[in-house]
């Protein structure tokens, strides 16, 4: 099951021929999504060859195949990891049952709901980057934007797909609305908030996948825990992609941060922008507007979606099956600081209705990992500047903290001091048009552009000097 019929119009491992209704019907799901990737996908250098990676096969050797692309070439097809045996039920009131094939009808409209909010993210990013390599500081990070672009569009066909195969009519209806909603589009926006922020400058791309991409692993490794198998299957496999996604944020921001650093040391004053690079304190504002809208796409911190989801089995803990030994968490209760006049009170609530904010802390820790290595790179460079994560309270719209006034620390502010360092803690006007005005393409093999540091090897070990995009074919 595991290898993939390239000959097939939809290339598939989960034997789409067998079944000639929903082959028909997803055939003709195909031509509406390519104009949609052409309309609003990739826009510059959007039919030249790209050494991008194809899946072959979802197994350990057959899934990352390089080879030069056109984009609109590109093979989207339906892949599913392998079924494993015996798989049960990992969280929830039915924890240890077998797991589901098919959809009960119980769970149906809570699952298609959860599938087609994953799903809508999906395009959307793409919508989000579509101008990016007008811009691209590289060859080498221009060919990564489109890797990340087709494989968030494979990630589209891989919910389409379960939309189709198990939800009927309704199932067809909301993958052709997936191609409808447009990112930031005000009378036809994208669900989730952070998928409507414009992502117009490479800073911004390198926190989309550092931050965002982000939630997306904890997202699907919550769903790869899901009673229904072929939700499970579908997250594991794109689970495998966005490593690479996170890999393109977290060295990104470090080669920036490396090259702010590297500017501030050459600078007589210090002064990374003087040197026409992208200063430290900049690098940490958008960090703090990231990092914030991220944490709100986990959720609000006390939710009823979130305890029937995991009730259902609908959604498990961050690897639930593998690190939790108590999979009904029915007793354990979790302490959570409640604004009440200004203040913060600790409550005890049901773990269920605070499984939103179990996801958050892991989604967390793993961030703090990242920053810890950013760090690193300043020490190494013998500069006393640290990036930072505001804390979970700050310039919050969603839950508990929403539309209230914290600093980046979490203490509680009143709206005055708000006003009077918002322009320190989050990027101005004036900040978005410098590091605009920075953003020119750099199209020579092996060069960058000023203020952002090479990468430490090429991909799929090719030179940095590699052809990565062909810009003249
Ligand atoms: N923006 O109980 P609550 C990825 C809504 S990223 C706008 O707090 P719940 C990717 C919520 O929908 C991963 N609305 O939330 C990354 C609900 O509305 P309704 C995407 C929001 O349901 C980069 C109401 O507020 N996958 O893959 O417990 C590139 C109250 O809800 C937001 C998923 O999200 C927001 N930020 O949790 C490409 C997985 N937050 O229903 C791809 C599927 C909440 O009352 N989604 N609301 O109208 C879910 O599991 C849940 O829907 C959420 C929200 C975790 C998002
Ligand atoms: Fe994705
Ligand atoms: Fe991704």
């Amino acid at each position: 099951m595991a290898s993939i019929d390239y000959s097939e119009r939809i290339p598939n491992n989960v034997d789409l021929s067998s079944d000639r209704r929903l082959q028909r019907a997803l055939e003709k799901w195909q031509p509406d999504f390519l104009d949609w990737w052409r309309s609003v996908g990739p826009q510059v250098l959007s039919t030249n060859e790209i050494y991008l990676r194809t899946a072959v096969s979802t197994d350990a050797g057959g899934w990352a195949n390089f080879g030069y692309v056109r984009m609109p070439e590109y093979r989207w097809g339906i892949f599913l990891s392998d079924k494993e045996k015996d798989r049960v039920i990992p969280a929830g009131d039915d924890a240890g049952k077998p797991v589901w094939h098919e959809v009960p009808g119980e769970h149906r409209n809570a699952l298609k709901r959860i599938i087609v909010v994953q799903a809508d993210t999906e395009p959307a990013s793409v919508e989000q980057q579509r101008w990016l390599a007008n811009t691209a500081p590289s060859l080498y990070d221009c060919r990564n934007l489109f890797q990340v672009n087709v494989e968030e569009a494979r990630h589209l066909w891989a919910m389409v797909y379960l939309l189709h195969a198990h939800f009927g009519r309704d199932g067809r209806d909301e993958a052709d609305a997936l191609l409808e909603r447009r990112s930031g589009d005000p009378d036809k926006p994208r669900i989730l908030d952070a998928f409507n922020q414009p992502c117009s400058d490479w800073l911004t791309f390198f926190c989309f996948t550092m931050f965002t991409d982000r939630d997306g692993k904890y997202q699907l490794a919550s769903l790869a825990e899901s009673a229904f198998d072929p939700l499970s299957r579908s997250c594991r496999f794109m689970l495998t992609e966005e490593a690479h996604h996170l890999f393109v944020g977290e060295t990104g921001l470090d080669r920036v941060i490396r090259r702010a650093g590297e500017l501030t040391k050459l600078d007589p004053n210090g002064d990374a922008r003087a040197q026409g690079g992208i200063d430290l304190q900049t690098i940490q504002k958008w960090v703090n507007h990231w990092f914030s809208y991220c944490l709100d796409l986990f959720g609000a911190e006390v939710s009823s979606n979130a305890a029937d989801y995991f009730a259902a089995g609908l959604k498990g803990r961050y690897r639930e099956a593998a690190k939790y030994d108590d999979h009904f968490a029915r007793t354990t209760t979790m302490s959570i600081a409640f604004p009440e006049d200004g203040k913060l009170v600790d409550r005890d609530i049901p773990l269920r209705v605070a499984m939103n904010e179990v996801l958050r802390d892991e989604y967390i820790a793993d961030c703090q990992k990242s920053v810890d290595r950013w760090n690193r790179t300043l020490e190494e460079l013998d500069l006393a500047f640290r990036i930072s994560l505001p804390n979970r309270r700050f310039f919050r719209r969603q839950g508990l903290y929403a539309d209230l006034c914290f600093d980046p620390q979490g203490h509680p502010i009143d709206e005055a001091t708000w006003q009077a360092n918002v322009d320190h803690w989050l990027p101005t006007a004036d900040d978005h048009a410098y590091v605009e005005s920075l953003m020119q393409p750099v199209y020579a093999p092996g060069k960058m552009a000023n203020w952002i540091a090479a990468p430490r090897r090429g991909i799929n070990g090719q030179a940095l000097e590699f052809e990565y995009v062909r810009t003249d074919c």
